[in-house]
């Protein structure tokens, strides 16, 4: 599938204390850990460098990502980074290792709801789903459809912890929700953390417009930008609700993949 392989879990044997190495930083252990876990995660395909120490090469790419001094070793901004909730997608989309980037070749692309969070009323979620598809429907000649029977090509649910494909969801924090990039089966389907709080802006938790607009540009095609201002960059930081919307950088993603909307409406 589109979305990452995730590794398994790797664990140092218990009790041997390890110097650990010049990558980590001077930081602590645990620390370390847990940079290992994240990039082994979020950037998870081999650099073709053939560089000996990935996780040197994983720890520059994630620098480069997110405009950071590339040193190739951890520091207190990269920890920063990793402790901010996020989505699931790495932020090296598998897609732009192929020539042919996945998209939608329909011009009507159907979701559904599979499953609803307790957190607000299906009501809510619908709206704001319709809201979120509308956000990039506005920008390319493509239309959305919700069909309540069968399935669509864009499922969309709440799940907790292991829900049926290979990656298992992580609780409360961290990993809020994934997507997978267009295709068939799990192609396109969008899955969010029930473990969350979900909120529709008027309380506290994660704001779930802002996280389904941002997991359906995976549905799309689009994978993460390194553009802070981006719906399209990978971690989650509460914004102005009021003033939500596609940043250039997410428009000039979707355009690319899809053409421009008035481009087509000429034809
Ligand atoms: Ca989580
Ligand atoms: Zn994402
Ligand atoms: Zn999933």
């Amino acid at each position: 599938m589109q979305l990452a392989v995730l590794c398994a879990v790797c664990l140092l044997p218990g009790g041997l204390a390890l110097p650990l190495p010049p990558e980590a930083g001077g930081m602590s252990e645990l620390q370390w850990e847990q940079a290992q876990r994240y990039l082994k995660k979020f950037y998870p395909y081999d650099s073709k460098s053939r560089d000996v120490n990935s996780l040197r090469a994983k720890l520059k790419e994630m620098q480069q990502f997110f405009h950071l001094p590339i040193t190739g070793m951890l520091s207190s901004d990269i920890i920063k980074i990793i402790q901010k909730p996020r989505c699931g997608v790495p932020d090296v989309a598998e897609y732009s290792l192929f020539p042919d980037r996945p998209k939608w070749t329909s011009k009507v692309v159907t979701y559904k709801v599979i499953s609803y969070t307790r957190d607000l009323s299906h009501f809510k979620v619908n709206q704001l789903v319709d809201k979120a598809f509308a956000m990039w429907s506005k920008e390319i000649p493509l239309q959305f459809k919700r069909i309540r029977v069968g399935i669509a090509d864009i499922m969309i649910g709440f799940a907790r912890g292991a829900h049926g494909d290979s990656f298992p969801f992580d609780g409360p924090g961290n990993t809020l929700a994934h997507a997978f990039a267009p295709g068939p089966g799990l192609g396109g389907d969008a899955h969010f953390d029930e473990d969350e709080r979900w909120t529709d802006g008027t309380s506290i938790g994660i704001n779930f417009l802002f996280a389904v607009t941002h997991e359906l540009g995976h549905s799309l095609g689009l994978g993460h930008s390194s553009d802070p201002n981006a719906v399209m960059y990978p971690t989650y930081e509460a914004r102005d609700a009021k003033d939500f919307k596609l940043s250039q950088d997410d428009i000039e993603g979707i355009q690319k993949l899809y053409g421009n909307i008035y481009d087509f409406k000429k034809e």
